[in-house]
């Protein structure tokens, strides 16, 4: 028997089991292959990015670590493994850029320097790949970094320096979203914290404020682009303060219209981030996710598929948003195969969406619709282990990519036919 015809033996019991709940297992696999995620590309080189000189992780509370052999080491070099990764992932997806991505041409281009032309090839190499883009200011890995302050430094020079560059990446993520027909998310994450107190907490606040008003003062179409401005709780190195807090930009975004970015590690280690969703829909039109795994203080683990992310899918499909809420991956792991990790972390957001999209809804609203909160347990506990692989199997294949394990042979046989000869 070969291992197709089990998968479509596997998927037709699978779907009766499901269709005897009232769930339409071809409708949800259909609605799963209109998902976009979009996947960072920072993870193929541990965020080093193409600069001259080349930057390295710095002044960030944000770090890599691992030394795997094989990493990206130019822009031909991750396009050729991001091209790998996408084989692997069903559906179609976005690849998201950060401003050290551009192409430089060995040259000295600042920060505050660099412009849409930087990114053409980018852009030209997506429009041959169907694909869309998004983008992100990257301030940190930089001289005017190293203190940890960038938009809400005491210093108005360093101040306006970041202030341009992040100008100058909205302006770059409108040609993108113009040039690829889709409007391309730019989101804004800075580093500004300190590692011990701060007796002055509301300066750096009304600074960094100041400083997005100027950087938001140009409008732009919104099927061009749209702002995102993500916070965090702390930092390697501001772990006593962090300017951007959840506070700080749930107001800037609701008063600005603007989207909050919410990171899955960027907050306390008992918070729920999923519980978060339904209420940020009430008042929000759109929201972004950043899809990362949390692990004692590093908030950037490659993704599994665990409870915080499915119920983080979980509540993206009760909320009915699949269309309002954009997905976004963000982890970088330099200790394993950079390109294996990718395809992990986006093939388990998609199985926690399969997973959600599956479950009997109908007859759970009904038992919660009643009182009855024993039925809604019970069920929510049985619809755990209904067939969901035998699902996702047969939608991987469908999609002409490799199903179950057969995946990670192909990674193994990228790296000891790629990956192995950079040095
Ligand atoms: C850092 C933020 C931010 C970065 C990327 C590289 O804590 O999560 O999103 O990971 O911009
Ligand atoms: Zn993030």
């Amino acid at each position: 028997m070969s291992n197709e015809s089990n998968i479509r033996k596997s998927y037709e019991l699978a779907r009766e089991r499901y269709e005897a709940l009232g769930i339409d297992t071809e409708e949800i696999m259909r609605t799963l292959s209109k998902v976009s995620l979009s996947l960072h590309c920072w993870q193929g080189d541990d965020v080093g990015g193409f600069e001259k000189p080349a930057a390295s992780l710095s002044g960030g509370g944000i770090q890599v670590t691992g030394n795997y052999p094989g990493k990206a080491r130019s822009i031909e070099e991750l396009r050729a493994d991001l091209k790998e990764a996408y084989s692997l992932i069903p559906g179609r997806h976005r690849l998201n850029l950060h401003a050290i991505y551009g192409e430089f041409q060995g040259k000295l281009i600042d920060r505050d320097q660099i412009t849409p032309a930087h990114f053409a090839g980018w852009i030209d190499w997506a429009k041959q790949r169907r694909l869309k883009l998004d983008f992100n200011a990257t301030c940190f890995s930089h001289p005017k970094a190293d203190d940890g302050f960038t938009l809400s430094h005491r210093d108005k020079g360093i101040r306006d320096f970041w202030i341009e560059h992040s100008k100058r990446c909205r302006e770059i993520s409108a040609v993108m979203g113009r040039e690829l027909h889709d409007p391309c998310i730019h989101n804004l994450w800075i580093p500004d914290g300190s590692k011990d107190h701060s007796v002055d907490r509301f300066s750096y606040r009304a600074f960094l404020l100041d400083s997005l008003d100027k950087i938001f003062a140009i409008p732009y179409p919104s099927n061009e682009m749209k702002d995102a401005v993500e916070s965090k709780l702390f930092g390697i190195g501001s772990e006593a303060f962090v300017v951007g807090s959840h506070e700080f930009y749930m107001g800037y975004a609701l008063s600005r219209k603007k989207m909050v970015c919410i990171d899955m590690g960027h907050f306390h280690p008992t918070e729920s981030v999923s519980d978060k969703i339904s209420s940020l829909l009430q008042f929000f039109d759109e929201i972004l996710l950043h899809v990362s795994r949390g692990v004692r203080w590093d908030s950037d683990h490659v993704v599994i598929l665990n409870d915080d992310v499915r119920s983080l899918a979980e509540e993206i499909v009760r909320s009915n948003a699949l269309n309002r809420v954009n997905i976004a991956l963000d982890f970088f792991d330099g200790s394993l195969n950079r390109i294996g990790a990718w395809v992990i972390g986006a093939r388990s957001t998609l199985k926690a969406l399969l997973a959600a999209l599956l479950e009997p809804r109908g007859k759970l609203r009904a038992f919660e619709n009643k009182g009855d909160n024993f039925g809604r347990l019970a069920l929510l506990e049985e619809a755990r282990v209904l067939p969901l692989g035998a699902v996702w199997d047969y939608y991987c294949m469908n999609s002409g990519v490799l199903t179950g394990e057969e995946w990670i042979a192909e990674v193994h046989r990228y790296e000891q036919t790629v990956l192995s000869k950079r040095s």
